[in-house]
């Protein structure tokens, strides 16, 4: 048989096995919209496939793809799913069981991957039932139909458009089933995600406001304080989590003399403070943009784990997000006197959800990934010998303090400027202790102070720049920063992985 005359035969069951998919994840993808997002079979195993990644890979995918990783990703897992689904449909022209049975396998991988979640509840399963009743019930009316047209019935039918009109309409009704479920279900998702009905609580210690940064003077620089929408975000959620704050409950436990129960209430019964902190992940490459700056409204953790009465043996706080992700903290990090925070409120904002919304804690001077914990449910008091977490089981480091470090945020590298007055300009970091100088060097010349623009205090990072008379040519331009405890920032290159990246960054620019 030739190849042209076999994708012409083959090609209508291709195409109607990745529609019997498509109208079968859509609607399923509705219902867990309904239920738990994250039960959407898509979703479930993209999540699954996260978990499962080496942590090389991991590092690579983010490095290659920054936070579009996700996007990627759940487009691989849906290209792989439309791939195999086609193929299902191929198989049921000739066999009609075994495509059923491809189509049946598909949905049930999802619906496993929905229930081994650490959190899963028996009713995660439902959007995967409901997919799988409906590919193969879709393929199975599609297959006839399409086979009914091919059939020698169909040729001597007296009146041959009806059913081919059938089959078009009935494609044509899944077809715009299935985007009108996909539809509602995104919809329904962001209605439940609004937070426009929640008032935050006055804040019993205020900050003055942020002085203006240097982004007034500066075109280019990164803006001193990083609005909500602008902010990085790193996790490894697929679907942002939806937390009812009405439900919602943060256990204090583990070794500690009393047990705390705290509604989101509760919690905003107790007196907030407004912190400035700069908050990095430690995948931040040198130059890197995971990092950024806000003021957030919160509770001391202290406070928190004083009522609670912390053991002296305990030396790691193990927190759970509502999912059932965990980040271990060294409790010597959360009790020696710096404002390690459990944050309501960011720029002024209730906390967006992506952020981690009810809340989250937030630990000047770690990285993210040791103490950031965002929709934060417990607090468990524990051991390092006892207990480990998340990426410490892919053996990123445990107590992972965030290094000092600068960023020439213009002029850009590989970019070409006008010869004449310019500025070099960027933001330098080096929370706990603040930021005391930065220095420049242009193309391996002597390291010339930068001036500095204003402070947000010792755990905010810092803009600097550097008035330029760019002469024409090919220049690299490279940036340190002190910190005021003496510390200086090294030369020696380190990547992210495990404990965060150091070195010198260099940009190249052409002026002409
Ligand atoms: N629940 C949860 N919290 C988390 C993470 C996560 O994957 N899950 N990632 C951490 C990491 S690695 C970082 S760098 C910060 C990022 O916080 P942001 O997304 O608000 O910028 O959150 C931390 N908190
Ligand atoms: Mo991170």
């Amino acid at each position: 048989m030739s190849v042209a005359r076999r994708a012409r035969e083959n090609g209508p069951f291709a195409a109607i096995g990745v529609l019997a998919a498509t109208f079968a994840v859509a609607v399923a993808h509705f219902v867990a919209s309904l239920l738990n997002p994250q039960s959407s079979p898509i979703l479930a195993v993209g999540s699954a496939v996260i978990d499962a990644t080496p942590t090389p890979m991991k590092t690579w995918a983010i490095r290659q793809f920054g936070t579009n990783d996700k996007i990627i990703l759940i487009g691989s897992v849906f290209a792989g799913t439309l791939v195999l689904a086609a193929i299902a449909g191929i198989i049921a022209r000739r066999h009609l069981r075994a495509g059923l049975v491809i189509t049946f396998i598909l949905v049930a991988i999802a619906g496993v991957a929905a229930l081994v979640r650490p959190t899963a509840e028996i009713l995660d399963v439902i959007p995967a039932l409901v997919a799988a009743v409906l590919g193969p019930l879709t393929l199975w009316w599609l297959v006839r139909a399409l086979r009914a047209l091919e059939g020698p019935v169909a040729a001597s039918d007296a009146e041959p458009g009806s059913s081919r009109r059938g089959f078009l309409i009935g494609s044509g009704v899944l077809l715009l089933g299935g985007a009108a479920a996909a539809g509602a279900g995104q919809w329904i998702y962001k209605t439940r995600s609004s937070l426009s009905n929640i008032v935050l609580p006055k804040a019993s210690r205020t900050l003055p406001a942020l002085p203006a940064g240097l982004e007034a003077k500066v075109p280019g620089i990164t803006p001193f304080s990083t609005p909500n929408d602008k902010f990085y975000r790193v996790d490894t959620k697929l679907a942002v989590p939806i937390v009812d704050h009405n439900d919602w409950v943060l256990t204090v436990d583990g070794m500690v003399d009393k047990k705390l129960k705290i509604s989101y209430n509760d919690l905003r019964d107790m007196a907030f403070e407004e912190s400035d902190i700069t908050l990095t992940c430690v995948s931040n490459e040198v130059g890197g943009r995971y990092v950024g700056g806000a003021r957030w409204l919160g509770v001391p953790l202290k406070r928190i784990l004083d009522q609670a009465g912390i053991s002296p043996d305990a030396d790691q706080l193990m927190s759970t997000d509502v999912e059932g992700f965990k980040i271990g903290t060294p409790m010597s990090a959360l009790l020696d006197g710096r404002n390690a925070i459990i944050a309501i409120g960011m720029n002024g904002k209730v906390l967006p959800r992506e952020h981690g919304f009810p809340a989250r804690l937030v630990v000047p001077g770690l990285y993210g990934f040791v103490s950031a914990t965002k929709w934060v449910t417990r607090l468990t008091a524990t051991t390092y010998a006892k207990d480990t977490s998340y990426w410490t089981d892919r053996k990123w480091a445990t107590d992972a303090p965030i290094k000092i470090a600068s960023r020439i945020d213009t002029p850009k590298a590989l970019t070409n400027i006008k010869p004449g007055m310019t500025a070099i300009g960027g933001v330098a970091w080096a929370q706990n202790n603040g930021i005391a100088k930065v220095e420049v060097r242009i193309d391996g010349g002597a390291w010339t102070e930068a001036e500095l623009g204003p402070s947000g205090g010792n755990d905010y990072w810092r803009q600097w720049f550097l008035p330029w008379d760019a002469p024409a040519g090919n220049h690299r331009l490279s940036v340190r920063a002190f910190g005021n405890d003496g510390s200086e920032q090294t030369a020696v290159k380190a990547n992210p992985f495990p404990a965060g990246s150091s070195g010198i960054q260099e940009v190249v620019v052409t002026v002409s």
